[in-house]
């Protein structure tokens, strides 16, 4: 087949990096430091010997008027007057990284020929850029919002793009409505307010109006819209796609990806409070992850109807506000995604990437999903604004297979095609079609009736059934962040209209979720639900389902506390074991700066402090301990020090602690009955709501404690990397415990 044949050299370039993509890259990759000259030179390759001074008409004593003859120095400003492009209209922050996609087997094979979803030989270099929605690219990463989960697999039959979310469903069922929606949840027109945040008038005015919205803010409310890490979101492609098999039969399809990490979250106020102390978490977190080698993980699934089966539901499969239950279409997991390798440059890759629904390969295909279709013509208009007509041969968007055509000329193109020929049919027999029995794409022939009209099918016209189900399947916090979350952004509404509104659709999904949320936000209390909860529930629409199959503490963040005067041994036992389990272990202390162990006062002994209390807050943590040792009473004097503790008790963290550092964290909570270990000269370990604490962590308990992260862990580390297994310990919450603490 001739599109899958590669060149020669993108094979020995690819067997050399192990990635197609990246191999074809290097083309255009270029390493100053690797250089044998690292001389400075203009844009057209004159030496430049002076760029620190601009060509002046002056003498010593006056400066004069600066010469617009200087080639160097208009050179330099012109090229850096031009360095923006328009950021995109949404989805404008992101942050990106390669890797690539495999499937196990070719069980897909009985829907797909695509070999990239059915030759379990295939290894297809991937580029996944994750986003936010509304804010601007200048925006924090923890905002509340629905994040973009775009992939673009360079297949061997041409790129192939998935632009998902991490929801499975969006706020409209129609593409003439988007530019309705995203400008009502943008900042507003007359003042640019607010950035990053659906919490206004706009936005909530908008949703209150459109139920077909309804089902989607509960989810962007839920948890979903605060992720931990961009490794830690689920990948939805939302639209309804369709795969055709070697026989032509077609099926219709939902894609998926399954973080191995779970999904998880940070709590609102940890949010919050990151978007000012660290705006950049998200995207610092992917890049640490893949440079640490805890390479991000999902796996792909697919849930797929048979054409014949199209109308069996009692939604329509092709509206874009609903999933498909897994009780009614099961997933089929058939592969994998693995992220591998950061980007070397943002600009060039993160940003110039460019992707489009409607790049589908032979085996794959759309549907009539009426969100969908107006997509298909959306992506491709805006590249075209955000990049120029021949975007598609930038680096990062170009295919690693060959690309031959007769669309020539536009501004900025590369490609430069020999001979005289730039039509078809043509007497050289130059760029003529594929038949498809040899690769070309095949479009399947779908039978299209219909009355020309402007009209919704009748099942698009429900709108809350969905919403309910998702309601009723959160767990009991997963439901109480979601008051919370509505309660916030409703209390960011001034004008009464919106929110007694909102209150009012609310009472649609659910009676005392609206009831809960109008008593905080002022909305119409309402007397009785405006129709039924069914109460039906799915299992799979909790965050809780996707937990690890095995506990694992890979490439969780902790946090050592440490003031002058802790138990030397101790703490390096408790880095080894962080570090056995794939975890990093971080020490805040009082100075960046060496911290001296019990006995020593200065020298080259102890450990070193990546960072001081106030340098880096528990926010930026998963877990914390306060070891052993005198530096305990030292802490406690400290009130950053009892902040960070008591912070992360709220946050819901684990929090491990040993000796006299028991004492320290039990004084910094004050919440009574919360359990420790306080027996200095006893090693059992007391587990109580995440905190977990042993009086005494000698070398024998160290030596015996070797990490094993399971049910009845019995050693303190064994026991604190359960905790943070976890994830969050959100009991502490629904007991009360938490609203006990000031942090
Ligand atoms: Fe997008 N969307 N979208 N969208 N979208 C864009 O394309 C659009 C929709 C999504 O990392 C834009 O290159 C329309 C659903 C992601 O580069 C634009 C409609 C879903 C990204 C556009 C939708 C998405 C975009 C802006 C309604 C989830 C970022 C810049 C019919 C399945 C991709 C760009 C990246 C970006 C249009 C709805 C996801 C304007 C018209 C539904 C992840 O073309």
């Amino acid at each position: 087949m001739a599109s899958a044949i590669k060149t020669a050299a993108q094979s020995v370039l690819a067997a050399a990096t192990d990635n197609a993509k990246i191999a074809d890259l290097q083309r255009d990759i270029q390493d100053p430091s690797k250089r044998p000259t690292k001389s400075l030179t203009t844009d057209h390759g004159v030496f430049v010997s002076d760029t620190d001074n601009w060509l002046k008409a002056q003498t010593k004593a006056h400066v004069g008027p600066s010469l617009l003859e200087d080639q160097i120095g208009r050179e330099k400003i012109h090229r850096f007057d031009h360095e923006r492009i328009p950021e995109r209209v949404v989805h404008a922050r992101g942050a990106a990284a390669h890797g690539y996609f495999k499937v196990f087997d070719n069980s897909a094979s009985k829907y797909t020929y695509a070999p990239v979803l059915s030759d379990p030989s295939r290894t297809t270099p991937v580029f996944l850029r994750f986003s936010t929605v509304q804010g601007s690219r200048g925006s924090a990463d923890t905002v509340r919002d629905v994040r973009g989960f775009a992939v673009k697999f360079y297949t061997q039959e041409g790129n192939w793009d998935i632009v998902g979310n991490d929801i499975p469903v969006f706020f409209i069922q129609d593409a003439i409505k988007f530019p309705d929606f995203v400008h009502a949840v943008k900042p507003e027109p007359h003042n640019e307010v607010p950035q990053g945040q659906s919490a206004h008038n706009n936005f909530w005015d908008y949703v209150g109006l459109q139920p077909e919205a309804t089902h989607m803010v509960m989810w962007a409310m839920s948890d979903r819209g605060i992720p931990r890490s961009y490794r830690m979101i689920q990948g939805f492609g939302v639209n309804t796609y369709t795969l055709v098999n070697a026989e032509g039969k077609r099926h219709f399809v939902k894609f998926h990806f399954m973080p191995e990490l779970g999904v998880c979250s940070l709590m609102w106020d940890e949010a919050l409070k990151l978007c000012g102390q660290d705006p950049d978490f998200h995207r610092k977190d992917l890049n640490e992850a893949i440079d640490t080698g805890a390479y991000p993980k999902w796996t792909f699934g697919i849930q797929v109807i048979p054409e014949s089966a199209e109308n069996d539901f009692d939604f329509d499969i092709l509206d874009a506000t609903k999933i498909w239950p897994e009780e009614l279409v099961p997933m089929q997991v058939i592969g994998e995604l693995v992220l591998n390798r950061v980007v070397d440059e943002y600009f060039t890759e993160t940003e110039q990437v460019a992707f489009c629904t409607s790049h589908v390969v032979p085996g794959i295909g759309l549907s009539d999903d009426p969100l969908l279709q107006g997509r298909n013509f959306s992506y491709f208009d805006t590249q075209i604004t955000r990049l120029g007509i021949n975007w598609q041969e930038l680096p990062i968007n170009r295919p690693v297979c060959p690309v031959l055509n007769h669309q020539r000329d536009g501004a900025l193109r590369h490609r430069i095609t020999k001979g005289s020929i730039n039509y078809w049919p043509n007497r050289a027999a130059i760029g003529g079609p594929v038949p498809t029995q040899e690769g070309g794409y095949y479009d399947y022939p779908q039978k299209v009736e219909g009355v020309k009209q402007r009209y919704r099918g009748e099942k698009f016209n429900e709108h809350y059934n969905q919403a309910q189900l998702f309601y009723n399947s959160l767990t009991e916090y997963e439901k109480a962040h979601l008051v919370s979350a509505i309660s916030f952004e409703l209390s960011h509404c001034d004008d009464p209209v919106v929110y007694e509104t909102y209150t009012k659709v609310m009472n649609n999904v659910d009676f005392e979720l609206t009831k809960q949320v109008a008593e905080k936000v002022g909305g119409v209390m309402p007397s009785e639900p405006a129709r039924p909860n069914h109460g039906k529930k799915s299992a799979t629409l909790s965050q809780l389902y996707y937990k690890p199959k095995e506990p694992t503490i890979k490439s969780r963040r902790i946090a050592i506390l440490l003031g002058d005067g802790y138990d030397l041994a101790e703490v390096e036992g408790l880095r080894a074991a962080i570090k056995a389990g794939s975890a990093t272990s971080w020490v805040i202390g009082p100075r960046r700066g060496r911290v001296y162990p019990k006995g020593e006062k200065g020298g080259d002994v102890g450990v070193w402090a990546d960072h001081h209390f106030e340098g880096q807050r528990s926010t930026m943590f998963d877990a914390v301990i306060v070891p052993s040792g005198d530096h305990a009473a030292t802490l406690a004097k400290m009130g950053r020090a009892v902040h960070w503790v008591r912070e992360a008790f709220g946050h819901c963290k684990a929090i491990g602690a040993l000796g006299e550092g028991v004492k320290f964290v039990h004084d910094a909570l004050h919440v009574p009955h919360l359990r420790f270990a306080h027996d200095l000269h006893s090693n059992d370990v007391v587990v109580a709501y995440g905190v977990v604490t042993a009086g005494r962590y000698d070398a024998g308990s160290a030596a015996a404690d070797v990490l094993k992260i399971e049910q009845n862990a019995k050693g303190f580390i064994s026991s604190f990397a359960l905790e943070v297994s976890k994830h969050r310990c959100y009991e502490r919450e629904l007991d009360g415990l938490v609203e006990m603490v000031a942090y």
